[in-house]
């Protein structure tokens, strides 16, 4: 996966050679073609030739001796060399693996080989998005890498130092870092791994690619145990690091979403559609805690239920969708009324529970039965809605109640409410 894969086609056979060459013209690779073996070497030591296609049975080698030249030229590592035979010789495909070809194809089978040059074209022309940390303090090095990830789409932003790194991390998101870890300045690589780890948001868990000069066991046990997600040794085989990085990337990337997801997933379950309130499921989550942090602080807490008063009555004479209507509309007047840090749930059907902290009971009547005249003189369209609110609390905790206890109470109290003549509030009182 190099920027254009430059391919050597080492074949006798002109008509071979011309639907090789036209496979790999039609992918986008540029092809540079001779008969023989010997030529073929020297072409490997002078043009940057990323792979060899070559006739297994070469009118000066053969493939396996070929294969092995190939190995032993100083480039010759990161070639992708693959052959072509017409014989389905096992023995044969054994011995030119083991030689280091990286795949031998039946010329008969020539379809499996376009597959390949098709999949091969779409890795190395794929760009891969997202927004890579390179820290490394070599200049020559930081300036090749930085090329090689920005010719593959990559935005990077490159230091010398991981004093700097780390205020250009908290300051931007990231999908990957790749860090030396010897580096300038007093701050190691393995010192800017273990700050980012220790980071307690999402920033935290960002992929990190670790490079060193030198394999210390150790060393790179170490950065695994400190987090990191990959370790790779310079100097780097090209295709392998963009490999490795694209991975990276990519599930991190996926990460992002599902992290994204899951917020979304968890605001959709405690939120109530048609009101954009806080549901019941919400109501479980925070109303204890709520009355918790009240009773440790020693502050009075009030729970108000406010009850539409004949409700059924808008369904029966306007349908379902108008009462939908008047629902979201009577939760975004109490959004817009409340006080504020007041917690507003819709209940479930045409009941809302206000949790109003710092604020007692006879408080939040007086406040609630001010908000309720105004409520009553609000139009819904052209209907006139009115409603009936139960409050109940607690200013005392040396009998400390539940939530549910205190639920109960102003259930009971909009009960009182309803029975009274509708349309007021009551406060709870014991019988
Ligand atoms: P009361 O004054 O005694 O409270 O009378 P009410 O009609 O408001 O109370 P009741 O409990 O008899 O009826 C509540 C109605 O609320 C019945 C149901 O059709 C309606 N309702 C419940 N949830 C929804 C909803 O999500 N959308 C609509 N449109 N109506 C709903
Ligand atoms: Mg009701
Ligand atoms: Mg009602």
């Amino acid at each position: 996966m190099t920027q254009q894969l430059k391919v050597l086609i080492v074949e006798s056979s002109r008509l071979f050679q011309t639907m090789l060459q036209d496979l790999m013209v039609r992918n986008g690779f540029e092809v540079i073609t001779c008969h023989n073996a010997v030529t073929a070497l020297q072409y490997v030591q002078q043009e940057d030739i990323g792979m060899v296609c070559a006739a297994y049975h070469l009118e000066d080698m053969d493939g396996i001796s070929f294969t092995q030249k190939l190995r032993e030229l100083p480039k010759g590592e990161q070639l992708r060399i693959c052959l072509f035979t017409s014989e389905d010789d096992q023995e044969l495909l054994k011995k030119a693996l083991l030689a280091g070809a990286t795949d031998i194809y039946n010329k008969n089978r020539f379809a499996q080989f376009v597959i390949y040059v098709q999949r091969l074209a779409q890795d190395c022309h794929k760009s891969i998005i997202g927004h890579v940390l390179l820290i490394d303090d070599s200049k020559s090095q930081r300036a090749w890498m930085k090329t090689l990830l920005e010719n593959r789409g990559l935005d990077v932003d490159a230091f010398d130092n991981a004093e700097d790194a780390l205020s250009a991390f908290n300051k931007h998101h990231y999908d990957l870092v790749i860090t030396d870890i010897v580096l300038a300045g007093n701050m190691s690589g393995i010192n800017l791994v273990r700050e980012i780890r220790r980071t307690p948001t999402e920033k935290g868990q960002t992929a990190i690619l670790a490079v060193s000069a030198y394999d210390d066991f150790s060393r790179r046990l170490e950065l695994y145990h400190l987090g990191i997600n990959d370790y790779i040794t310079k100097p780097v085989v090209i295709e392998e690091l963009v490999y490795r990085i694209s991975n990276l990337v990519q599930i991190s990337r996926l990460f992002n979403d599902l992290v994204t997801e899951r917020k979304h997933m968890e605001k959709v379950a405690l939120l109530d559609p048609i009101t954009e309130l806080y549901n019941r499921n919400a109501f479980d989550e925070f109303a204890p805690k709520e009355l918790a942090t009240a009773e440790r602080g020693g502050t009075p807490f009030s729970i108000a239920i406010l009850d539409i008063d004949y409700f059924k009555r808008v369904n029966d004479a306007y349908g379902h969708d108008r009462g939908d209507q008047v629902l979201a509309d009577v939760g975004k007047w109490l959004r817009l009324t409340r006080r504020k840090g007041d917690m507003i749930f819709r209940w479930g059907g045409e009941e809302f529970v206000i949790l109003m902290t710092n604020c007692k009971p006879e408080k939040a009547a007086e406040v609630l039965e001010k908000q309720r005249s105004r409520f009553n003189s609000h139009r819904h369209g052209d209907l006139l809605i009115t409603a009936s609110i139960g409050v109940s609390g607690v200013t005392d905790y040396s009998q400390p109640l539940t939530i549910v206890q205190l639920f109960k109470q102003a259930d009971k109290a909009v009960y009182d409410a309803k029975g009274a003549g509708r349309d007021r509030v009551c406060l709870f009182q014991e019988q």
